[in-house]
């Protein structure tokens, strides 16, 4: 048995026991969603160099899903997805500039909402939905609300915590129009940065956003209080600035160069980004090598901070007890190229960001400490969620539990999973066990196959090779089928 599995023996047993003396357990929801993360980038998920000691141990007391996957390309469609249960097609939230409350119909809930329905008290802290003007009512029925911005004529109470306030050290301060030209340049002048924040890592948002975390689980531990919690981090989301002392535990010199070369797919629809500006961070050029090195050495900076505030509500939760009645989930919004390909950012349909972090942990679930190579869905999180916590789903949901999962990780699952977007181009994409294909609504190229097993960073686009004509057909049809043909038998 694994040394966290033996430490914390509840995590085995609590649930069985439970179930022999016949009782449901009540559980709390506590979701931790990060901003921007690549999968790899987590020591946990096999990277080598970057530590994460507290997601460390999440993963070894829950079961770490390595084949998870996003249904879209950035923030608000992935958010309003995994949200709501439900595709981006459906929601009809398919980019970046799609406002949430004016294409999902009030009528279909979220699950923060659903779980009120359900008697769960709702607390969050930063960012859920993608911003407050597109979500407000969603916003609206939470009963604590920190560290974001308060809907209009919202009366939660005030700050849990008060920290002192931190002096801007930035010396290009915005200019005074939001809605100018030189405001928009200097938004993105301020996401192309990395290094080091100049500030203390006290003094960053993300750790007063867990600080505060820590403190509502206590309180809540006092009270008694059903609840949903979730938590945000705004790292490893460019600017890719951090503390130095997290700064300093990486030497840009001993990151290896990124994989995926920029190679034979011309007119691929993403390749202008590899001659040109990316989204995000290097945005008007391509990084040199010790560019792209520093950048990298920064981002995973940015993961280790995140990894520390992690840790502070994974401390609160055992010390009050409630990590023996409480459903942790761990997730990252969608994934990032980290010069892959000469990308950088999300904004693609490639298993970079396709891909992302989730971690589950069940109290008592027979696979905590195992992970699960089965392919799952972030659509399947609501669910999933409410199967947890013994409520039905909300109708017409378009993933499905995969509590099966939690106690079997081995088992097979669903054979494909699926990804839209309209941010930079417009198309969808199927990925199963071995192949990813996708297709474009418009551009030169209509369609991109990648064997994955030969291939796993997705350089070579044999669409066309005659070898593969019969997998481009059944691919093509089951792009077309769906998620439904994909679920497991
Ligand atoms: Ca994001």
């Amino acid at each position: 048995m694994n040394p966290f599995v033996r430490k914390f023996a509840w995590l085995s047993s609590g649930l069985a026991a439970l179930v022999a003396a016949g009782a449901t357990p009540r559980f709390n929801v506590l979701l931790i969603d990060i901003e921007d993360c690549n999968a790899d980038a987590l020591g946990c998920y096999g990277n080598p160099i970057c530590r994460t000691p507290n997601l460390d141990r999440l993963a070894a007391t829950g079961v770490r899903f390595d084949r998870a996957y996003v249904q879209a390309v950035c923030c608000n469609p992935s958010r309003a997805s995994f949200l709501t249960g439900l595709r981006p097609r459906t929601t009809g939230v398919l980019s970046n500039q799609d406002v949430m409350d004016r294409h999902i119909p009030p009528e279909v809930p979220t699950l923060p909402e659903w779980l009120k329905q359900h008697g769960f008290y709702l607390a969050n802290v930063g960012k859920l939905f993608h911003t407050l003007e597109y979500a407000e009512a969603r916003y609206r029925v939470f009963d604590r609300l920190e560290h974001c911005d308060r809907p209009a004529g919202w009366n939660g109470p005030p700050p849990l915590l008060k920290f002192p306030s931190v002096r801007s050290r930035n010396p290009d301060p915005p200019p005074p129009n939001k809605d100018s030209r030189e405001y928009r340049e200097w938004k993105r002048r301020q996401s192309d940065r990395y290094g080091d924040s100049g500030l203390a890592w006290e003094e960053h948002g993300d750790y007063r956003m867990a600080a505060t975390a820590a403190a509502l689980l206590r309180q809540f531990a006092k009270e008694g209080t059903r609840f949903f919690l979730s938590v945000a981090q705004s790292k490893p989301h460019t600017p890719l600035l951090a503390p130095k002392k997290f700064l300093d535990m990486y030497d840009p010199t001993k990151i290896p160069d990124p994989p995926a070369p920029v190679s034979a797919l011309h007119k691929f629809p993403y390749m202008k980004r590899a001659t040109g500006g990316n989204p995000d961070i290097f945005t008007q050029r391509q990084p040199t090598p010790e560019e792209a090195r520093a950048a990298i050495a920064a981002y995973y900076a940015c993961v280790t901070m995140v990894d520390a505030n992690i840790g502070l509500i994974l401390s609160a939760l055992e010390e009050t007890g409630l990590a023996t009645n409480t459903v942790v989930i761990f997730l990252g919004d969608h994934g990032f190229h980290l010069g892959d390909h000469g990308f950088w950012s999300k904004y693609s349909m490639l298993e970079a960001t396709h891909r992302a972090p989730l971690i589950v942990r069940v109290p008592g679930a027979r696979g905590n400490g195992r992970p699960c190579r089965s392919l799952v869905e972030f659509v399947d999180l609501v669910p999933t969620i409410c199967e947890l916590v013994g409520i039905p789903a909300p109708p017409n949901q378009e993933g499905i539990s995969f509590v099966p999962l939690l106690n079997s990780p081995e088992r097979p699952w669903k054979t494909a999973v699926f990804i839209t977007e309209k941010d930079s181009e417009e198309g969808d994409a199927v990925r199963t066990e071995k192949f990813r294909y996708m297709e474009f609504v418009k551009g030169e190229m209509p369609a991109a196959l990648f064997d994955l097993e030969k291939d796993p960073w997705e350089t070579r686009n044999v669409a066309d090779d005659p070898a593969y004509a019969e997998i481009r057909a059944e691919l093509a049809r089951l792009l077309k089928a769906g998620w439904k043909a994909a679920l497991p038998k």
